[in-house]
């Protein structure tokens, strides 16, 4: 009650200068050592560097929480349309460093700490990365978050409080090992609990029909079994403009009170266990990027979480508006790839049997409210679930399924569309395991679906989709990704960052576009030579992390030839270890053979379930293992395999990578995100043309970037003449060497015939991502990277225009084409 004396004195109290807000040096040093005291309970005999993390942590927090009151209330005040972001994974790294920034208290705080001699990049190490994600499509969500507030946007996210996020990779004998990640052992100070909002969440069961009072048909759920799902919220803070949005992740628990029939049945230990299966749903992140498996476990995280989300969005608009009139006018929802697409049946679901909605009017809201975003067009990727299994989980939502597609197909008969388009475009898959195709439900209940680049979306249209686009080419619309600037300039590259401000000003951190004001510096031979300083000194920040990590003293003239990204067939690390061999060979060959000196870079996750990529890693040690021992090749190239790639690490190698890595075979990588945060700090791209590298190519200027390979259209008809990787094996005697090498045992001493599996997928497995049909032309392309690198006033030059030239891979321009041309949300700016 607002009119209470209690509401009162909390307005008043909000206002009134309080240590716990005050922004100051002296304010921010006390801040950190009453929580020393008052939260960690620790002396100066006993505080550790853990405790001074979360001190100052508590400390960002507390003056995190009044702008995050003042926004929420903001949006309830303007009736704000809000944005709901549906994702199964947020990447979100490291929290700290990120706050102060994008609070404007970074300098105040370095000073406060400096003060009573603490270093505060100290404290930055203690946290732990939030690894809920697997790769680019939930780094891409925590950009998004980003953005959106730095944006004003009424935004926020959805997804889950995973117990273990992706895990942690240590490499033993050059094999990946997975260890669990407790990210919260130690606790998490950005997390609030909100256990007074609890949902409810029902699974299994049946449906039955029943006619209510008006003597109207329904159907209702029964005899479910229940979880329940507690919200955590983590704010997240827009860049220096007081917005502060939620990101809202839902926790498992087993609910006492729907299961308290087996206690009373006298089995405790039976009930207690039963309530172990329902925790379960939270526990651990599914660490598979892409490749997707059918997975019951998986199904009800997906169901889960997207159930307590609709709950919490309706609940949101009913508490200010008189039933449902204008729902879709207040609400956006977002689905990050099929993962979240259940949502289309829940949100059917609570419109029609729990608020009484005529089935056409719910169809209209759900079409009116839902985007579908897609990533991939691997068929691997596409989600499928077997109908038995989804209507033994979700018999309701089966049905639901099976009515929204009877109702389509009859408009597609009607519309006379041939069968066979019919039976592609169907809900459901039939075949002696008939299934329901998530991708079409998506489709079918959104007004937008969206790729991720514009050749991608191009490719949705023309492949996977084109039926649907025959059919309804308005709903297809491209929205190229971005990375949030904040993050991966001013944080990972402060020094670049810092000359950048010098010379341009402030502003062009949400405005990247300014970035191009640095043209004429391209020519400046003082800018340049500034400009390879600080790349320089990021090399040796990261020479350093090797030197702990791997033993190994990398040489920072050397080019930093980097490929990170997860391990997959698809993004060809094999074609840059073939690279590799065949340099290395050529030394072997050719004693005098002084070739630019190269460190070679690699980093990435494999599926845990995915032995081709476990050999690739193998693969790559062993290489470097032979290679680092090689007297005869020293001074000449290195090669390097960083374990556990992750937010963090990534933060330290975009800005000291001289060259960037971007090789899939065409049409095969959406997008890529990792291509753009090379190219903002000063990296050149070796690349195809696929995903996004065809757009940073478009804007930096064919002549400062390294193209090679096959297009598409090269892939398509290769393809279709018949590929024969032997044929490229017998003809490039080069080639041939580097295969036999690998064949041979030349990287396997004792065991000649260790890497048969990956020697055999490229000769008798048809080399189905064409790393032999694309070799001689990658070969030549790091020809000219060398050349290139030999005139260091050159490269310099072309490093500093692609910097200047990529603006519009900031994040801030994908959410506003998100906002204006999907969601319809308007920003709601904060004094
Ligand atoms: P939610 O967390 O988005 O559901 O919204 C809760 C927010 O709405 C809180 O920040 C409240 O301050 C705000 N809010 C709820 N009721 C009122 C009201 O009656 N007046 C102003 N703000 C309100
Ligand atoms: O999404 C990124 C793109 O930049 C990448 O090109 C794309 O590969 C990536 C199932 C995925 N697509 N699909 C996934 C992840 C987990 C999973 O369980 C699929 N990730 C991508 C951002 O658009």
């Amino acid at each position: 009650n607002p009119q209470s004396a209690e509401a009162r004195a909390m307005e008043r109290a909000r206002d009134l200068p309080n240590t716990r807000t005050a922004t100051d040096v002296d304010s921010l040093r006390r801040s950190f050592l009453d929580h020393l005291q008052f939260s960690q309970g620790k002396d100066e005999h006993t505080a550790t560097a853990l405790d001074r993390y979360l001190a100052l942590a508590y400390g960002v927090r507390d003056r995190l929480m009044r702008h995050w009151i003042q926004t929420q209330q903001a949006y309830y005040l303007h009736d704000a349309k809000r944005v709901y972001y549906l994702s199964l994974e947020f990447l979100m790294g490291k929290a700290l460093e990120n706050n102060l920034i994008n609070l404007g208290l970074y300098d105040g705080a370095r000073e406060a700490l400096a003060g009573i001699g603490v270093d505060l990049s100290d404290l930055f190490t203690e946290e732990p990365d939030a690894g809920l994600g697997n790769g680019g499509l939930g780094r891409l969500a925590a950009c998004y978050l980003d953005s959106m507030a730095t944006l004003a946007l009424p935004a926020y996210g959805y997804g889950i409080r995973y117990e273990f996020g992706i895990f942690d990779q240590e490499i033993r004998d050059g094999w990946q090992v997975e260890r669990p990640e407790e990210w919260l052992r130690f606790g998490n100070p950005w997390e609030v609990a909100r256990p007074e909002y609890e949902v409810p969440v029902a699974f299994y069961g049946r449906t039955e029909a029943y006619h209510d009072e008006q003597g109207r048909y329904r159907v209702r759920w029964v005899d479910a079994r229940h979880v329940l799902g507690t919200p955590y919220d983590t704010p997240i803070a827009g860049y220096r403009n007081g917005t502060v949005n939620t990101l809202r992740l839902w926790r498992a628990r087993a609910s006492t009170e729907f299961d308290l029939a087996d206690f009373n049945r006298g089995d405790y230990l039976a009930a207690v266990e039963e309530k172990n299966l329902s925790e379960n749903i939270s526990k651990v992140l599914y660490p598979n990027d892409v490749t997707v498996m059918g997975k019951e476990l998986r199904l009800q995280q997906q169901y889960f979480f997207v159930a307590c989300s609709i709950h919490d969005i309706v609940n949101r608009h009913l508490k200010m508006h008189e039933g449902f009139e204008g729902f879709a006018d207040k609400v956006a929802l977002q689905l990050n790839d099929t993962h979240p697409a259940i949502a289309v049946a829940e949100l059917m679901r609570v419109l029609v049997d729990e608020h009484g909605f005529e089935w056409d009017d719910a169809w209209e809201t759900c079409r009116a409210v839902f985007g579908y975003t897609n990533h991939t067009l691997l068929p691997e990727a596409l989600e499928r679930w077997a109908v038995d299994l989804f209507g033994r989980v979700l018999p309701r939502h089966l049905e639901i399924i099976l009515e929204v597609n009877r109702r389509f197909l009859a408009g597609l008969r009607d519309r006379g569309v041939d069968p066979a388009a019919m039976a592609r475009m169907s809900l459901i898959e039939e075949g002696p395991v008939r299934q329901v195709r998530m991708a079409n439900l998506a489709v079918v209940g959104s007004h937008s679906v969206n790729g991720v680049a514009a050749l991608h979306t191009e490719l949705l249209r023309s492949d996977l989709f084109k039926d649907f686009d025959a059919l309804w080419p308005e709903r297809f619309n491209n929205k190229t990704n971005g990375v949030t600037p904040r993050r991966w300039m001013l944080q990972a590259n402060p020094e670049l960052a810092r000359m950048i401000t010098e010379v341009l000003g402030p502003g062009w951190e949400t405005d990247l576009d300014q970035l191009r004001r640095l043209e004429p510096l391209a020519g400046d031979a003082a800018f340049r030579r500034r400009f390879r300083e600080v790349k320089r000194q990021n090399k040796e920040l990261l020479a350093a992390v090797v030197q702990r990590e791997n033993g190994i003293t990398l040489d920072v003239d050397s080019i930093f030839d980097v490929q990170v990204k997860r391990i997959h067939e698809y993004k060809r690390q094999l074609l840059d270890v073939l690279h590799v061999v065949a340099q290395y060979l050529r030394i072997k060959a050719d004693p005098s053979y002084q070739p630019v000196p190269r460190t070679y870079l690699f980093g990435g996750k494999a599926a845990p379930g995915y032995a081709m990529a476990k050999w690739h890693i193998k693969l790559v040690n062993a290489v470097a293992e032979v290679v680092n021992h090689d007297l005869d090749v020293r001074g000449r190239i290195a090669v390097v395999f960083l374990k556990n790639y992750r937010v963090s690490l990534a933060e330290r190698i975009f800005p000291a990578a001289d060259l960037s890595e971007q090789i899939s075979t065409a049409g095969k990588e959406a997008s890529g995100t990792g291509n753009m945060k090379f190219a903002l700090n000063g990296a050149l791209t070796i690349g195809t043309l696929d995903g996004a590298n065809v757009e940073i190519r478009e804007e930096v200027g064919a002549e400062n970037f390294f193209l090679f390979g096959l297009t598409v259209e090269q892939v398509k008809e290769l393809r279709r003449r018949g590929y024969d990787p032997w044929e490229y094996y017998r003809q490039n005697r080069e080639l041939k060497g580097v295969v036999d090498a690998i064949a041979g045992g030349t990287f396997s001493p004792g065991q000649p015939r260790l890497f048969q599996p990956i020697v055999d997928s490229l000769l008798n497995g048809g080399d189905p991502y064409l790393c032999l049909a694309d070799f001689a032309s990658y070969v030549r392309c790091q020809e000219e990277v060398s050349q290139a690198y030999l005139d260091p006033e050159r490269w310099t030059r072309m490093a500093i225009l692609n910097v200047a030239r990529m603006g519009k891979f900031s994040s801030d321009r994908s959410i506003r084409e998100y906002a204006e041309q999907i969601w319809n949300v308007q920003p709601v700016k904060l004094e």
